[in-house]
């Protein structure tokens, strides 16, 4: 009998300190917030009100940027979308690995089962996980048939729920995809895709101008789906095809209902924007409202759905509740294959703001992009100077949510994403169409690559040159003067950097 009570005693302050780990552990976990990643298409770091360089007007989005932390040196991973949307999902830098780029829609997922993934370590850590939107980041494993259920993808790297589109809204297929399933599809007419040649009788982009409502500059010659031609060949499918005007209601709407569906778990969502990626269609109720175009119209489409993706958070009563992350997959792009007046009603709007080049280039305006993290009541408001990339969100969300996974380039910053720090990474890679170059501190260094200077389709220049570029970002943030020959020890302690890093 006594030894039974000398133990209990003796127990019984280990039981009770076990309780309150466990509880304190819990509450902490509880009190940890839901996240939505906004990742828009092409938007340039000037096509935001809040950074300065716009003549359009952005509320919505600026409410994120005022009352959240506005990154000034913020990056996207590459200067094209699957590498960045690569980078942001698995924290590992795309240019690592040669297949990382641009991706048609046929093409098999680019991620692997078995590799890290921000929603999966999300899920793991008891987020409810769901894309909507753009992915393009591969689908199936090869020769998918439209008809049956699309596998591996989306719900196969982390999501629990997946609505989006495969590859690009200029690319075939012109389809959503839910959970694997093509929405809306008939079996009676199944759909063909392929990137080579056309199926027998269809009409093109190349041979039937007059089918169109908007007209192909370059590239974008093969099947007409709604008017628009697009990269790539497309036959049936037709009760399931989008119509391009209304994909902004139909990603918000869904973006509002996974909210709605989810919000008594915890969760993630990744709301991948279409616009302003071409082919730009706004919907009728924003024709002409930015008096640019086409492209400024759907910035003004985004930026309005975005103010009711918000309302539908307050009313939910999950603002409080929610972390936010602003975005862009890498720079703006004017005429990216279509004409639509982007070039002729440009005015003096700066899409990539003060810096130079533009989607697709090394320079600045390729991958330097509208960056902001917004939690209401949370964060004190802040223009940040701090150097970060979108590869660091793995770790950093990670650690935030008390996990210890940790992606392979990503560094754990949550305390300057919460604006608390303005300590952040010490470099980063730039990536563009394969080509690398490197930030550290106010200096970015690009080294000799080959190949033509100047994009002349797209009218970007690329950052190519036989020599070694060295810009000081702090003085020059138009990167105008090269300063390789008159700084040789920057330059030598730059390209010792950037071999560390590279590994050659
Ligand atoms: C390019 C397309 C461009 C755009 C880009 C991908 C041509 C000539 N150009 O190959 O229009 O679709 O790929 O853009 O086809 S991204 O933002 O998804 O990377
Ligand atoms: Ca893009």
């Amino acid at each position: 009998m006594k030894k039974f009570v000398r133990l209990s005693l003796s127990v019984l302050p280990i039981v009770s300190a076990c309780n309150w780990c466990q509880q304190k552990e819990m509450k902490g976990k509880d009190d940890r917030p839901n996240i939505v990643i906004i990742y828009m298409d092409d938007l340039g770091y000037g096509d935001i009100s809040a950074n300065g360089f716009s003549s359009i007007k952005t509320p919505n989005i600026d409410r994120l940027a005022t009352g959240g932390v506005c990154f000034e040196n913020g990056y996207s991973t590459s200067a094209t979308c699957t590498p960045s949307r690569y980078g942001l999902l698995t924290g590992g830098y795309p240019w690592r690995d040669k297949d990382v780029k641009i991706l048609p829609g046929t093409a098999p997922l680019l991620i692997q089962l078995d590799q890290k993934t921000l929603p999966a370590m999300l899920r793991k850590e008891g987020y409810y996980t769901g894309i909507v939107g753009k992915w393009h980041l591969g689908l199936g494993a090869g020769n998918v048939n439209w008809i049956e259920t699309i596998t591996p993808g989306p719900n196969e790297v982390g999501f629990d729920y997946s609505f989006i589109m495969a590859a690009t809204q200029d690319r075939v297929p012109t389809v959503f995809i839910e959970n694997g399933d093509v929405v809306g599809v008939d079996s009676n007419d199944p759909i063909e895709v392929d990137y080579n040649k056309n199926f027998k009788g269809d009409p093109t982009g190349r041979d039937n101008p007059e089918l169109l409502k908007m007209k192909w500059h370059h590239g974008h010659n093969c099947s007409i789906i709604n008017g628009i031609s697009r990269i790539g060949y497309m036959h049936g499918g037709k009760s399931a095809r989008w119509v391009d005007e209304d994909m902004a209601d139909t990603f918000l709407d869904q973006a509002q209902q996974y909210v709605k569906t989810h919000k008594d778990e915890r969760f993630f969502l990744y709301y991948a924007m279409q616009q302003p990626h071409v082919p730009r269609t706004p919907h009728p109720r924003f024709v002409g409202k930015s008096g640019l175009g086409p492209r400024g119209d759907v910035i003004l489409e985004a930026d309005w759905c975005i103010g009711e993706f918000l309302k539908t958070l307050e009313k939910e009563g999950l603002m409080e509740n929610t972390l936010i992350v602003f975005t862009s997959d890498n720079g703006p792009v004017l005429n990216d294959g279509y004409y639509d007046d982007a070039v002729e009603k440009l005015g003096d709007h700066k899409p990539g703001g003060p810096f130079r080049g533009g989607k697709y280039s090394l320079f600045e305006a390729g991958t330097h992009v509208p960056f902001i993290v917004y939690w209401k009541d949370k964060i004190q408001p802040v223009k940040s100077q701090a150097l970060v990339s979108q590869v660091d969100l793995f770790s950093s969300l990670s650690a935030f949510v008390g996990s210890d996974l940790r992606g392979p380039d990503s560094q754990a910053l949550m305390d300057v994403f919460l604006g608390k720090s303005d300590r952040g990474r010490a470099s980063l890679i730039i990536e563009a169409g394969g080509r690398t170059a490197i930030r550290k501190g106010d200096w970015v260094m690009i080294p000799p690559h080959y190949g033509a200077e100047v994009n002349k389709n797209v009218n970007i220049e690329l950052g190519n040159s036989g020599d070694y570029q060295l810009y000081n970002l702090k003085e020059d943030i138009g990167q105008q003067n090269n300063l390789a020959d008159k700084n040789k020890e920057t330059l030598k302690d730059m390209i010792k950097t950037f071999k560390n890093i590279r590994g050659n």
